[in-house]
């Protein structure tokens, strides 16, 4: 099998990966809409270890948009720690690709034995698996299932269930209905630029790597920093935008590549930052809706996402060309994409 052949057609099928779980999306969740007004006065814990984590870290800024409590942490935190305090019973989203990781499990055991008038919703790519079978409900991503170990297609298809589920839950069926908009938008930036990819993955002058986000970009530049370290073994790290200034840019500078996640929310100060960045002697790339009055901004570019959506739902479309980068990054050292170092495809203790 040629190296890293898994992780290319996983990242290259999600436009009709994504198409066809939009569209499970409403015969799964006719049952939970019928409880979204009893569930959004609720708090949420939001939950997943290392890929899932970050996606709940996203999830819990979707859900934030829409006014409800949301927390995330990491499933062993909620084993071992005391979860934050709630005035009402929790709603414990939990998500895992595969549905075994063992931390998640015990998570969903340690909710229910602190909770038990809690309600358990399980995000996956496969059914008949621990998680899933322990949930009330269960939204899954079942044509996202992977064979590669590090998560790329199941990562963006289960936070499109994750962002589906926000707006059900506060009755924005506009915002559910917009959602469709972006497995064109996919197709089309695929196109636009084909060869930005492996153009940067081939660089190996660039060292180190950091992934820029706010509110619900966050999340996902932590997942583009873990992505860029699974597959590429390199140096990487995610910061909100302008705490990036707060100390960690010592570290910035030639040889760096700083990529910022750019809000339609914040464009103004998250582009400053990146001029901040070259002044150092950083290399910056710019994803943003618009290029429009940010044209100069990022020496290696600035990509148009031309979604059509806002802030909260355009999350998906940042992270596919930089799967890409590091895939061909991956290929560039020598290294197999579908098989990381040191890793596996789930965690089982
Ligand atoms: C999560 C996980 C990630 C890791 C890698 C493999 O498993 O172990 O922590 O980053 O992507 O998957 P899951 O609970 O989502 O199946």
């Amino acid at each position: 099998m040629t190296p890293g052949e898994f992780t290319r057609q996983e990242i290259l099928s999600q436009p009709e990966v994504w198409q066809a779980t939009l569209e499970s999306f409403p015969s799964q969740a006719s049952s939970l809409a019928g409880q979204a007004a009893g569930l959004r006065r609720r708090p949420f814990l939001v939950t997943g270890c290392g890929s899932t984590y970050y996606l709940s870290v996203a999830a819990a800024a979707v859900l934030h948009r829409y006014g409800l409590q949301a927390i995330a942490l990491p499933a062993s935190e909620l084993v071992y720690y005391s979860p934050p305090p709630t005035l009402e019973t929790p709603v414990l989203l939990a998500i895992s690709r595969s549905g075994t990781t063992s931390e998640t499990i015990w998570a969903v055991e340690a909710f229910r034995r602190r909770y038990p008038q809690g309600l358990v919703i399980a995000i996956s790519t496969v059914p008949a698996t621990p998680v899933v079978e322990m949930a009330d409900f269960r939204l899954l991503a079942a044509q996202a299932q992977e064979r590669s170990v590090a998560q790329t297609r199941s990562f963006t298809s289960m936070y499109l269930l994750a962002q589906a589920l926000a707006s059900t839950l506060a009755g924005d069926q506009a915002a559910v209905a917009a959602l469709d908009r972006l497995p064109g938008a996919l197709v089309a930036l695929f196109e636009r630029e084909s060869g930005l990819p492996r153009r940067l993955g081939e660089d190996l002058s660039l060292e180190r790597f950091f992934f820029l986000g706010g509110g619900p970009l966050y999340g996902l530049a932590c997942e583009a920093m873990l992505k860029t370290k699974e597959l590429t073994c390199s140096w990487a790290e995610a910061y909100h935008p302008l705490e990036f200034r707060h100390g960690p840019m010592s570290v910035a500078g030639p040889g760096s590549l700083v990529v910022s996640f750019l809000s339609s929310s914040a464009a103004g100060a998250e582009a400053a930052v990146l001029g901040d960045m070259q002044q150092l002697g950083s290399r910056t790339l710019a994803l943003a809706e618009q290029s429009g009055a940010l044209d100069n901004i990022g020496t290696e570019g600035l990509l148009s996402l031309d979604s059509g959506l806002d802030d909260w739902g355009r999350g998906p479309l940042y992270l596919p060309l930089l799967q890409l980068a590091a895939y061909h990054r991956a290929l560039a050292k020598g290294l197999d994409p579908d098989h990381p170092r040191n890793l596996t495809m789930v965690v089982e203790l």
